[in-house]
Formats: structure tokens, sequence, C-alpha cells
């Protein structure tokens, strides 16, 4: 019996994980996601909106995140991103992340951000991000997007960052659920 438990906690240890990656779980006090962190500018929180968004109706009822940026928001270049440190990667392995995400106003989609750090986290050992997409109109169906990367020697912390750039894109929201990660073998 402590044999089988044993076994079953490797696995589970082994297994990547992201920490509410269907944005299901709120934090009480501010309604945004909770596990994830949000970047905005210092001062000018004004200028982005993260919010949980209800999606489907009925029993497909469901929570994702809302990306909106501000419709005066100057022509800068800003990474707006809902971010966390994945559990569980393993260094030589390789992994695919991916969510879905619906756009409107957008020119260009939802954009997913792998950063792999090493242990004092100033330097960046590997960098992954999904194709960079233009938007001629809106996208109102849900489309997956994904993005590949194999841990480097020497990563203490893995990161996910998933969000969309300012740029081109003030007045527009994106909607991202179900983030997932799987080994690629
Ligand atoms: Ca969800």
């Amino acid at each position: 019996m402590i044999l089988m438990l044993a076994v079953l906690m490797t696995v589970a240890n082994d297994a990547p994980q992201i920490s509410n990656g269907r944005f299901e779980q709120s934090v009480k006090t501010s309604g945004l996601p909770s596990s994830w962190l949000f970047t905005s500018l210092p001062s000018k929180h004004h200028l982005v909106t993260y919010r949980t968004k209800v999606v489907g109706e009925g029993d497909q009822a469901s929570n994702a995140l809302a990306i909106h940026v501000a419709g005066d928001h100057p022509d800068e270049s800003v990474a707006y991103n809902a971010h966390q440190e994945l559990k569980g990667l393993a260094v030589g392995k390789t992994y695919r992340v991916s969510a879905k995400m619906t756009a409107s106003g957008l020119s260009t989609a939802p954009m997913i951000v792998l950063e792999c750090l090493n242990a004092n986290g100033d330097k960046h050992l590997g960098f992954a991000r999904s194709e960079e997409r233009r938007l001629s109109g809106d996208v109102t169906a849900w489309e997956r997007f994904e993005t590949d990367i194999t841990v480097p020697e020497g990563t203490a912390v893995v990161r996910i960052r998933i969000g969309i750039p300012a740029k081109g894109n003030a007045g527009g929201t994106a909607v991202i659920d179900d983030v997932e990660i799987a080994e690629v073998k």
C-alpha cells in the first residue's frame, strides 16, 4: 500500500501542471482568476482591464479570462498578459502549451510566451512563443493556438505568459480559456 502511494505521488509530481488553466476559480476580493498574475504599466492600470468573463450558456457555461485594451491606449509596444510559473516540468523534455481564444476589435491574435529561467531568475535560458498572427476581422468561434518548448539544462523556472500586445489593439478584447500543457513525446 505504501509502495503504491509512492508510485502515484511520483506520477503526480512528474505531470506538468497549469494552475487554474480553465479560469474557473476566482479570487473573491477582485473577481480575477486565481493563480495568475496580470501585467499593467505602473500608474497606468486603467489602460488595460483583466476580468473573469462567463462564456457559453447552461451546461456549457464556463469562466474565461477577458483582456481589454483601453480605447485611448497610446500606440506603444506594451505586452499585456496573465502569467504564472509552471510546475512539474523536467529538463530535456518537450512540452506543448495551448489555449483557445476569441477576439474582437484586435489586429493581432493572443499569444502564448514561455520563458525558461535560471535559479536566480536573471537569465533567460529558453524562450518560445506562438505564431504572431494578424487578424483581418473578429474571431467569434473558439480557435486554439499553441507553442512548444524543450526545457534547457539549468532551468529552474518555466513561466507562461498569455495575452496580447497593446500596439494596434486599442479598444479590442481577447477572451482566453482552457490553457493546457502536455508532454510531446
Ligand atoms: Ca473555463
